[in-house]
């Protein structure tokens, strides 16, 4: 049991019961065959991803220990997978052997914003950084959510810059 850091829930909503007809989980592979990869591409560009590719994908990760976090919310009257963030782990030699936190691909279904679910997917893995000894956690943004993420604590550093070199 826990306490989630971010305000309220109006309605009350928690990762145990997330909402009607909802079920938060870890990702399996099965999700490949409810709508995983069709869920992402509302982030990104995905491409053409194989069962083959994902599962291979799946068992790297899985044998990452504790270094991915992917938990997925799954409506239970379609078995569609419709929201999902990642929490992954980075081992470090700085701050005493410390890891750190970075939320990635957090994406919710446009059929279902409006029902806090990725304020709880946030909350959670927020927690979950802080509780498997991260000493910080950060994520990437585009300008128009940099409001819902400040919600969480999460600022733009003053002196720290975001850069990228994309091949
Ligand atoms: C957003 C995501 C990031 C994702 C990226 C993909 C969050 C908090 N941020 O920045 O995790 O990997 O979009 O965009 O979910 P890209 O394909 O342009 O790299």
């Amino acid at each position: 049991d826990f306490t989630l850091c971010s305000s309220t829930y109006n309605p009350a909503i928690t990762p145990t019961n997330p909402g009607e007809n909802l079920k938060l989980r870890p990702l399996c592979k099965s999700d490949y065959e409810k709508g995983y990869m069709e869920l992402l591409q509302q982030l990104t560009v995905v491409g053409d991803v194989t069962y083959e590719q994902f599962e291979d994908r799946f068992d790297k990760m899985s044998s990452c220990k504790n270094s991915y976090y992917i938990v997925v919310i799954e409506d239970t009257l379609t078995n569609r997978v419709i929201g999902s963030a990642t929490l992954a782990v980075e081992q470090k030699f700085i701050h005493q052997c410390s890891s750190r936190g970075r939320i990635e691909d957090v994406v919710v279904d446009n059929t279902y914003r409006g029902k806090q679910l990725g304020k709880l997917l946030l909350d959670l893995l927020t927690l979950l950084s802080k509780h498997v000894g991260c000493y910080k956690v950060s994520l990437e943004c585009k300008d128009k959510v940099v409001g819902f993420y400040s919600n969480f604590g999460y600022i733009k550093e003053e002196g720290q810059n975001y850069m990228c070199r994309r091949f």
